[in-house]
């Protein structure tokens, strides 16, 4: 039969996770986080209409001002992955302290997530974002621990994003596995299936720096000198503030995305378990590159960080191996 309009042609997320991942609770796991994906990107949509917008009252365990829809997309989650049955530990950038599963919701899984990133951005309507990062528990004991997700980035499971841009796009992947994307259908509340094996462009793609600037007094002068290159090698500069829309930008488009450690924040702004592993393990997995940069006395690739805190920081620098092997080039001196 024609499909006329391409509408017919199309798999669920649902039909994907079924297909390509064998392990029921795991599936279990991910269909829960892709209906708190589904629920928060319904609440931004209806913010202003709903009296969503604007500030809580209180402050998140980094001593951040919480907006009402971080505490919202926060309990979304939350609630959502204990209602799976598959987790034991979660860390959430909103919540100082780990939440230990108690033994009768308790599964094999850890996550660490960050439920809308870019706090910036909610009140003014632009693109915000969730990432993930889903572990195996390693200990045996009846309640997960501290240690099961203070790994390096090279033991996640599933990495994992949601965007909340002019669409709400859902963009995993699974470890040594290809990077898919899925967007979401709001007329029929699913997740369909739309990029299998997104890579970055094969050669570098757009030439594209992407860094808050403002912060470049306060930068090594090793990260003043790729900034400079960048410049005067005709690059454009683009920058939403949102990790989520930089670097899927970043992914499809090609170029870099920075967030260094600078004088006033010695380690960086953004956080190892929830924004930086999953992160990088997307990027590595697409044929990008994704390193801390200089950070404690080396060039480091980011998923080998041991992280020693869940709200641990780290310096950024990832994108395509054009652009960031010229930083990184820089740093150990051969550029
Ligand atoms: P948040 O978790 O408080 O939202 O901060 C993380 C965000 C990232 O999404 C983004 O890359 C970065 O902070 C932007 O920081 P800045 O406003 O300093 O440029
Ligand atoms: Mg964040």
């Amino acid at each position: 039969v024609e499909d006329v309009a391409g509408e017919t042609d199309f798999n669920s997320l649902t039909q994907w996770l079924m297909t390509n991942t064998k392990d029921k609770e795991l599936t279990v796991l991910m269909a829960q986080l892709a209906l708190a994906c589904k629920a928060t990107s319904r609440a931004c949509a209806k913010a202003g209409i709903a009296n969503l917008f604007g500030m809580y009252g209180e402050q998140n365990s980094s001593g951040d001002d919480q907006k009402k829809l971080d505490v919202l997309s926060n309990d979304i989650f939350i609630n959502a992955l204990l209602k799976s049955g598959s987790c034991c530990v979660l860390v959430s950038e909103e919540n100082e302290e780990p939440i230990i599963v108690p033994e009768e919701l308790a599964g094999r899984f850890c996550v660490a997530f960050d439920p809308l990133d870019g706090s910036s951005n909610i009140d003014c309507n632009v693109s915000t974002g969730t990432i993930f990062a889903v572990y195996e528990r390693l200990s045996t004991s009846p309640l997960g621990t501290v240690e099961d997700i203070l790994r390096t980035g090279n033991d996640i499971v599933v990495a994992g994003y949601c965007m909340y841009g002019a669409a709400t796009e859902l963009v995993l992947c699974f470890k040594q596995g290809k990077v898919e994307r899925f967007a979401l259908d709001p007329s029929l509340g699913e997740f369909i299936h739309t990029h299998a094996n997104v890579r970055f462009p094969a050669d570098g793609g757009k030439k594209i720096y992407s860094c808050n600037e403002g912060n470049a007094l306060l930068w090594d002068e090793t990260c003043k000198k790729a900034v400079q290159h960048f410049k005067s090698s005709g690059y454009a500069a683009r920058y939403v503030g949102s990790m989520v829309s930089d670097v899927h930008r970043t992914i499809l488009y090609g170029g870099v995305f920075i967030y260094p450690a600078d004088k006033k924040s010695t380690k960086g702004k953004l956080r190892v378990l929830y924004e930086g592993f999953p992160m990088a393990l997307i990027v590595e997995s697409a044929g990008g590159i994704a390193s801390t940069g200089m950070f404690n006395g080396s060039v480091q690739r980011m998923l080998d960080l041991v992280p020693t805190n869940i709200h641990e920081r780290c310096p950024v620098i990832l994108g395509s191996p054009r652009d960031v092997n010229l930083i990184l080039g820089m740093y150990k001196g051969t550029d």
